[in-house]
Parts: C-alpha cells; structure tokens; sequence
C-alpha cells in the first residue's frame, strides 16, 4: 500500500510535534509539516519536506502536492490573538480559508475527498456570567455558541466555513450529480497538558505552567483565581481522538464538531497537585482581569457523549491516570526531581 501524503500546518506547535511522532511511530504516512518557525529537533528527521513561512502567502506552493489528510493546527491562540486581533483573524480564519479553497478544488478535481482535520477549542463557547457557567456545568456541542474572544469567534466560524466547503459550496450539493467534496471534521479541544512542550500565546496555559515550574522548583505566579474551573486533556489522549476521528468511516458521523472531554480542574486544584507531587512548590494566585475574563467565558466542563457514541472515544487518562501514570513519571524523568 502507498503511503499516505499528510499536510501538518502548525508543525512546531504543541500539538504539531505530538502528532508528526505519532504519526511517525505508526507508519505509512508521509508527512509534509508547515510553520512560520523551522522544525524543532524532535520532529526534524520525522518528516519528508518542511515548507518555512506564513501560510496564507504560501498556499500556491501547496497546490502542487496531493494531499489526502490535512491536519490544520495553525493558529493564534486566545491570549496572543486578544492583544493582537486583526493579525489573529488574517492567521486563523484566512489561513483556514485559503486550505478549505486547496481541499475543495484537490477534492473536486481528483474525485477523492481529502479529510480535513480542524482542532476547534472550547473557547467557541461563551458563558454570559460565572452564574452561568456554574449552572450550565457541562456543555453539549450546539449550546452557548456566543464566544467572547477573538480567537473564540475565529474557530466557530472555522467550524462554519469547514461545514460550508464539505457540504454546500457553490449550493452545488443540488446538482443531480454533485461534486465530490471534501471531508472536514472538528474537535473542539479543552486545555492541553503535555510533559514533553510547553505551551504560548492561549489562556489554559496557566494549567500545564503551574505544574511544569513546580517539577522545576520554579516560583509560579498564576494568572487566574483558583476557583477557575476548565476541562484538559493530557497530550496523547488529544492525538488519540484527533486520529481516531481522523480514521472512522464518514457514515458514522452523524455530526461535524465534536467535543473530547477528560478531566475538569480548578486552578487551586493543579496547585494542591503540584504541592502533593513537590512539597515546597511556591505557587500564588495574582489574577490577571484580561485572561480572568476569558476563562471566566469557557464552560466548567463539556459533554462528550456524541463522540463517545458515534465513533467510540473514550479517553485514556482520568485525573490520577494523568498524575500518576502520564505526567509526573515523564516529568520527573525530563527534570530529573
Ligand atoms: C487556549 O488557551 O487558547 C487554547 C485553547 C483552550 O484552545 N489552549
């Protein structure tokens, strides 16, 4: 069998490297990556060919490759991209749009739909007060779709524009008979916990912070309240549903975006962790209003039962799995404490 031709755009990225090894390790991909940045060290000898710049001039180079996954990570996280908008908005709706246009036309041309893999974020939701965050609890995929952030509006608009080119663009779905399509398919993910990279530039950051300058015995002042509550994930089970979603047949889908869900912290939780796990950890709580206010909007926790039904996700790492056999056994390997 022929490999298969993936594009990573967001290579460098957290998520990026996560997925080039694990695509790696399991074989039959060959793998072209796209970042602003040159490849990391980790991931240089993992893939076939790096294309270096800024996606939205670059997208004709791509037309030259037959691409059957996308997985589009790039993106200006909700941090970074509430400080600088408009460049947020060029970086994470046109860069979509512009890959969406390639899909489409590869798709349609080649009689083959691509499957374009979009991580969207619980940032698409906005919960109007802490009231009603704390009432609405866990959250299903169509409900509080009033983001707050930029960032936040820049994916569920995504999620749109990825729903429009698969199934509807040019109304051409009424011809009788209608082009192939391409295939697109969202996960909306919570915040993301790796032991290997540290994240910048997005909000959860506070999270995997806190525990990264514990195991460092580094001082860490948080920037949320500690009764800030959020859903993570710890790495691997973020690029287990990001291919499991990737490989399940397309008539099992009964929806486009999907919520993964694994455990809900609240800050003063990871703190209470950090300490457990390192005595002495020195961790305060000094709120910044900005970043307060953008996780005051993302809800406590989501459902994830339609994942769960429809392509059978189920994560590997409760909250003690991920301590006890993800993060603090690699950790303390990579910081030797
Ligand atoms: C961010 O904090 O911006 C991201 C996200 C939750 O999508 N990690």
């Amino acid at each position: 069998m022929t490999d298969k031709t993936v594009l990573v755009t967001g290579a460098c990225g957290e998520i990026g490297q996560a997925l080039v090894q694990e695509l790696s390790k399991r074989g039959g991909h060959r793998v072209v990556t796209a970042d602003i940045a040159p490849l990391p060290d980790t991931i240089k000898d993992l893939v076939a060919e790096h294309v270096q710049g800024d996606l939205v001039y670059k997208i004709k180079t791509f037309y030259d490759y037959d691409f059957d996954i996308i997985f589009h990570l790039a993106a200006s996280l909700s941090s970074k991209a509430e400080v600088a908008t408009e460049e947020a908005h060029r970086i994470n709706v046109e860069g979509t749009m512009q890959l969406l246009m390639l899909a489409a036309y590869r798709s349609e041309k080649y009689k083959k739909p691509v499957k374009f893999l979009f991580p969207s974020s619980i940032a698409a939701y906005g919960m109007a007060s802490l009231e009603v965050k704390e009432s609405a609890g866990c959250v299903k995929e169509d409900e509080y779709n009033t983001p707050h952030t930029m960032y936040g509006c820049n994916k569920l608009y995504c999620e749109k524009l990825g729903m429009y080119y698969s199934r509807y663009y040019g109304q051409r779905h009424l011809d009788p008979n209608p082009p192939v399509m391409l295939d697109f398919r969202a996960l909306r993910f919570p915040g993301l916990i790796s032991a290997f990279t540290l994240p910048s530039g997005g909000t959860s950051d506070y999270g995997p912070e806190i525990l990264h300058a514990a195991a460092q015995g580094k001082p860490y002042s948080c920037f949320v309240r500690e009764d800030t509550k959020i859903s993570f994930m710890a790495m691997p089970d973020a690029i287990k549903s990001l291919l499991m979603l990737t490989d399940v047949p397309r008539e099992n889908l009964s929806h486009v975006v999907y919520n993964v869900a694994a455990f809900a912290l609240t800050a003063g939780q990871f703190r209470d962790r950090a300490l457990k796990a390192f005595p002495g950890a020195d961790i305060r709580f000094e709120p910044n209003p900005r970043r307060q206010g953008i996780v005051d909007s993302w809800p406590e926790d989501v459902n994830d039962s339609l994942a769960r039904n429809d392509w059978s996700w189920k994560p590997d790492y409760n909250v003690d799995a991920f301590f006890d056999q993800y993060f603090l056994p690699e950790i303390r390997k990579r910081y030797g404490k």
